[in-house]
């Protein structure tokens, strides 16, 4: 290995010893990038590894609010502005009672990549809290989002940090941060987040972007190897946000796809899911996907038992994960190969283990890496950004066809970086290299900041 770079890993693990998300991601692209330290050996001297990963400012807060019981709740809210190179500090907010420190730099450090390859001027950031919105009444929701905005409004703004949502969070928790934001400001600030409803600045097409973009890119993926979605098992972990949307654009490109998950368990349904009724129950009623028996009770459901999700053991031609991060484990990998699988697209961020990855490339599977693949989501909240800057909006066409040229761009991009430096079809090498090549020679333009 590189002299250099096993150093910086060795101080990377010495310096954040309790925070293992984090440091696979950092594992995960510095090792990728190995074949471009060796061509810019000045990169040690201007420290460029060690610059990159550590976050600029990280902010931790406490967000007191009061339940509808009257009790008082204190949850920790994060912000790591991880890197403003290119643009202001852009990424989401997750609310789960799973976030900490470790995944909040993971998550911000795997944005900074992700940024770079959208080709738009932003930055990398992303922050959250261990509030669990699970169960909250709207009003709950409401004295949450106003605690939270309360202090972070202070850190933010258009043109220096623009976040927008996550898992736990969607355009109803946006639409309670901006009024709290826009209230203390006292200034109407569109383009201070992302993911707004349409009715007062939000992008069409931004609440599709990010399950149609990995769509898109899977499909670049699937044409470069001569095959395509057509006539496809698809099986798609997750039935939120990115779920729910890569499903539609899946079906839309001639898939069939049998099966999706929550944190409980998963659903399979040979004739083909129903995404009318997962709509229903996930983004109208935010009930169980088990409830989609109800309607279907020749479906399948499968409860969630051990650390491997039901859903990578269902025989599929495509699997997208888009729940969470490690969902997809070498003993899942394992099953999925098994089985006959052709490609994976991460649509959530680094929802595969490092094992599983390595696993998958050996054995031939294309795989779409997430800060590739679901890009489409944080592109588009650039492209919002945009039309509040200019008090104007586009169709959802319009977005449409910006986000699929950007997609298309991107796939182009792992793909022509993975064959320059010597791993022709690893797109998850090619992803890293692209977006390390063009982040370094900014950090070397803008001098020791
Ligand atoms: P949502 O909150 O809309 O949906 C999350 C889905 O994942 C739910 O079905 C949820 O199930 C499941 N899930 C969450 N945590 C876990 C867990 N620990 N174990 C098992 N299942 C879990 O979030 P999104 O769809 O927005 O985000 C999904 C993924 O995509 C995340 O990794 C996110 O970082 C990534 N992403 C999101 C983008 C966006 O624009 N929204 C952009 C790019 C990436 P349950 O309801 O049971 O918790
Ligand atoms: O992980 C991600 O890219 C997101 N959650 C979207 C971030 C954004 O700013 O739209």
């Amino acid at each position: 290995m590189n002299k250099y770079l096993k150093r910086v890993l060795e101080e990377t693990e010495t310096k954040n010893p309790h925070e293992p998300e984090f440091l696979q991601a950092v594992k995960e692209v510095l090792t990728s990038v190995e074949p471009i330290l060796e061509r810019h050996s000045e990169y040690e001297k201007l420290a460029i590894l060690e610059r990159i990963t550590e976050p600029e400012r990280t902010i931790i807060f406490r967000v007191p609010w009061i339940n509808d019981k009257g009790e008082i709740v204190v949850n920790r809210g994060y912000r790591v502005q991880f890197n403003s190179l290119i643009g202001p500090y852009k990424g989401g907010l997750r609310f789960h009672p799973s976030v900490n420190q470790s995944i909040m730099k993971f998550l911000g450090f795997e944005q900074i990549f992700k940024n770079a390859l959208t080709g738009l001027p932003i930055g990398g950031a992303k922050g959250g809290s261990d509030f669990d919105p699970k169960g909250k009444s709207d009003n709950e929701i409401m004295r949450f989002c106003q605690s939270f905005m309360t202090e972070l409004y202070r850190h933010i703004g258009q043109d220096v940090d623009v976040p927008a949502g996550d898992i736990g969070v969607g355009a109803r928790e946006i639409g309670y941060l901006f009024g709290q934001y826009k209230r203390i400001r006292n200034a109407y600030e569109g383009g201070v987040l992302t993911g707004k409803a349409i009715s007062y600045g939000g992008s069409l097409a931004r609440k599709e972007a990010t399950g149609y973009g990995l769509v898109f890119y899977v499909r670049e993926m699937l044409k470069a190897h001569k095959n395509s979605f057509k006539g496809k098992t698809v099986t798609i972990s997750g039935s939120g946000n990115v779920a729910i949307y890569a499903a539609e654009k899946a079906i839309e490109n001639g898939a069939k796809v049998v099966a999706m998950s929550d944190s409980n368990g998963c659903i399979y349904d040979s004739k083909g899911i129903d995404l009318d009724l997962v709509k229903q129950i996930k983004e109208v009623e935010r009930g169980r996907i088990s409830e989609y028996l109800r309607k279907y009770d020749d479906a399948i459901y499968t409860q969630r038992t051990g650390d491997d999700s039901p859903i990578w053991e269902i025989k599929t031609d495509i699997a997208l994960p888009c729940a969470t991060q490690n969902e997809l484990t070498l003993n899942s990998a394992k099953k999925l190969v098994e089985n006959g699988v052709l490609a994976i697209g991460e649509g959530a961020n680094m929802p595969c283990t490092q094992e599983a990855t390595d696993y998958l490339l050996e054995k031939g599977v294309l795989v779409a890496p997430a800060k590739a693949a679901n890009a489409g989501g944080v592109a588009t909240s650039a492209i919002e950004m945009s039309q509040n800057s200019m008090r104007f909006y586009y169709t959802f066409e319009e977005v449409e066809n910006k986000l699929e040229r950007i997609m298309i761009n991107i796939f182009n991009s792992c793909k022509d970086n993975a064959e320059k430096y010597g791993c022709a079809g690893n797109y998850v090498a090619g992803a890293n290299l692209a977006a390390f090549d063009k982040l370094a020679e900014a950090m070397v333009a803008q001098g020791v900041v």
